[in-house]
């Protein structure tokens, strides 16, 4: 299978490493909007624009599935993308909900949404978290985490008052949903913060565990072929890739 993996910058790189580590697919088609990122702080028809964009992007490329690894994407523009596109559209936060559904054993469990403004404001994940019978939901934005990823601040003081900044109200959770993808960078001290006790949702974990509920996926691939695109600087989102994806 050829799949198309698309997210505003660098963020869904992480979505690709979960990809890989299960050996899903034959081909992976990516690309980073990285001339417009961050795709956090606009608006829902600015987002729903460039969000259909890629689908022509990927009409270059005769893919069996798209999966929109970015979580202010798939909280606003999925619909539209499926609208335009000729194969399956596949989200991060359909995925992040039924993930955090099946890790938890109690309904009570306090769950922490961490995400960009875009996608907090839309309630996405308090929406179906709700209908799956949590109701003990925070939900914070924490658009700082994005451009700290960028410039590779994973951990240490920066960091560490950013959290104090963020999360002084916030009770201690039993999960957070990791609900962009940058921010698995960031999970060893999200977790130092917290608790090593929470259970943190990881949007690639996410999607694999979706995909292999819904499709068949028992052939696996060894070395599948990778090609990565960007709207900005390819080179240095390639160079990145190598670095993050050990290839
Ligand atoms: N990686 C994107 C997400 O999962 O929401 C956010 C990056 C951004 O555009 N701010």
């Amino acid at each position: 299978m050829k799949v198309g993996v698309f997210d505003s910058g660098i963020g869904g790189l992480t979505v690709v490493k979960s990809l890989l580590e299960h050996r899903l697919f034959e081909e992976i088609i990516y690309f980073g909007d990285t001339a417009r990122v961050p795709y956090g702080i606009k608006d829902k028809t600015t987002i729903i624009r460039y969000a259909i964009e890629a689908v022509e992007f990927f009409k270059n490329f005769e893919l069996d599935m798209i999966i929109v690894a970015c979580n202010t994407v798939s909280a606003h523009a999925l619909d539209e993308m499926r609208d335009v596109s000729s194969c399956p559209v596949i989200g991060v936060v359909e995925a992040g909900i039924l993930a955090t559904a099946n890790a938890l054993k109690s309904k009570d469990a306090n769950i922490l949404i961490l995400g960009t403004k875009a996608t907090i404001n839309s309630k996405a994940y308090e929406i179906g978290l709700r209908a799956e019978g949590f109701n003990n939901l925070q939900a914070k934005a924490t658009g700082l985490f994005v451009p700290m990823v960028e410039e590779e601040i994973y951990e240490g003081e920066v960091l560490e008052a950013t959290f104090r900044h963020y999360f002084k109200e916030i009770l201690l959770p039993d999960a957070i949903i990791l609900g962009c993808t940058h921010f698995p960078l960031i999970s060893k001290s999200l977790q130092d913060h917290f608790s090593k006790k929470s259970i943190l949702i990881h949007s690639g974990d996410a999607i694999v565990e979706y995909l292999e509920r819904e499709f068949d996926f028992s052939k696996k691939y060894d070395e599948p072929k990778l090609e990565f695109f960007a709207s900005e600087s390819p080179e240095s989102l390639r160079n990145i890739a190598k670095k993050w994806l050990l290839i």
